[in-house]
């Protein structure tokens, strides 16, 4: 995103001992990608806090290149990561030590101080970061002011796996509307129920686990009235560590049964019902959010609209699980940035498919996925895809 550099001034590299960098723009020592991970597991401690920030963690090693500090975004507003790790040690630790950071440090003063300010004053030689802030307030900014300072910088170890990591964020920023990831279980022949809604449980226990660490790795989780209504759903995180993702009923005319799971549940779980801007709400729904968009002549709410309003709640990323109904008008907008397919080893038969409701307008033009990943759960397979124009970086 931004056009890597290494600090022009040869006489830092020496004071540094470090090698000098093969190719321009590019120095990455034997244990960076170590500490670059390691910072997105610290900024995923953040995950359900930080939004619409994004997840970020940070860890500081001594000129001797041992881990003296470590630190990642807390909460929204809060100190950002890298203040964290670098207050936490004594100058002494951080004078001339190598700062790892998951995204390019700020440079401006928000809630708080520049950050770039802070890694100067600790007396840090190196920073080695997974990616640039998309932030037009920061994007490049902070590189080439920490550079400016003699400072050297090394961006882009793990650079796709960061933006991945933060798609929320990157999207909100890039596109000014919420990640949108769905979760299906289907059976092998593409089923996600039977003809009379049967579909609990298509997939086994590990795929379902996954599927709750799933809903914990994003801010808002979506289904539409009917899947309310049919299946009953508490859309918590139960079977895994990790924080509730915000719940959004999709429901045009503003109704969900008053004794329904998550209808009794709102005081535990944030709670949103996106209705219709005229839709009358029952008094006994209490504790709910009300997301009122107008509706189109069928009844319906434009999926963008949604999507564009989301972040607004503190929404980055939101994972819709299903039904049919709500999926389809995802797809038909082409909303769908990623999906996630649990595959049972069984056969349905006649019943429904997700997408039956959607018509691509041509062959040419049916939308196209790339394979992100593919893991064994149990005795079914999970498949992960992401929308072929939907990735952050230029290359
Ligand atoms: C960092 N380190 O840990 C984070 C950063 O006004 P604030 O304090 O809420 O700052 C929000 C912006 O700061 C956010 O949009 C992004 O550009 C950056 N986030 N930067 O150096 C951090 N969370
Ligand atoms: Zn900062």
């Amino acid at each position: 995103m931004v056009e890597d550099d290494v600090c022009a001034d040869q006489s830092v590299w020496d004071a540094c001992g470090l090698p000098d960098p093969i190719n321009r723009g590019f120095l990455f020592l034997d244990d960076d990608l170590i500490h670059l991970t390691r910072c997105l597991e610290l900024a995923s401690k953040g995950r359900g806090h930080v939004s619409p920030n994004p997840r970020v963690g940070a860890v500081l090693l001594s000129s001797a290149g041992v881990v003296v500090a470590e630190g990642y975004h807390r909460c929204y507003g809060e100190v950002h990561a890298e203040v964290v790790a670098m207050t936490s040690c004594t100058r002494d630790k951080s004078q001339g030590g190598t700062l790892f950071i998951n995204l390019e440090p700020c440079c401006y003063t928000g809630h708080t101080p520049p950050c770039t300010d802070a890694i100067v004053s600790a007396g840090i030689k190196r920073v080695v970061i997974s990616t640039s802030d998309p932030n037009p307030k920061v994007n490049g900014k902070g590189i080439k002011f920490l550079r400016e300072q003699g400072i050297l910088v090394s961006i882009g170890t793990n650079s796709k796996e960061a933006e991945y990591f933060n798609r929320g964020y990157f999207n909100y920023i890039l596109r000014q509307r919420s990640w949108c990831a769905a979760k299906i279980a289907l059976s092998i022949d593409g089923k996600m129920a039977n003809k009379s809604g049967l579909s609990k449980w298509i997939t086994g226990n590990e795929a379902r686990r996954a599927a709750h660490a799933m809903r914990a790795d994003h801010d808002g989780i979506m289904v539409g009235r009917k899947t309310v209504q049919l299946d009953n759903p508490e859309l918590t995180v139960r079977m895994t560590d990790g924080p509730n993702p915000v719940r959004i009923v999709l429901t045009a005319t503003g109704k969900i049964p008053t004794n329904s799971a998550i209808a009794s549940t709102t005081s535990m779980v944030r709670t949103i019902m996106v209705v219709d801007e005229k839709s009358v709400i029952d008094k006994d729904l209490s504790n709910i959010e009300l997301l009122r968009l107008p509706c189109n002549e069928h009844g319906e709410i434009d999926p963008r609209l949604i999507l564009q309003e989301l972040p607004g709640y503190g929404v980055l990323s939101v994972l819709i699980e299903g039904g049919a109904g709500v999926l389809s008008s995802f797809m038909n907008a082409d909303l769908l940035d990623e999906i996630s397919i649990g595959t049972a080893p069984t056969i349905i038969g006649e019943g429904i498919s997700p997408m039956e409701h959607f018509a691509p307008t041509s062959w040419a033009q049916r939308p196209k996925y790339s394979l992100k990943s593919y893991n064994k759960a149990g005795s079914d397979l999970i498949t992960t895809y992401i929308r072929e124009d939907r990735t952050f970086s230029q290359d």
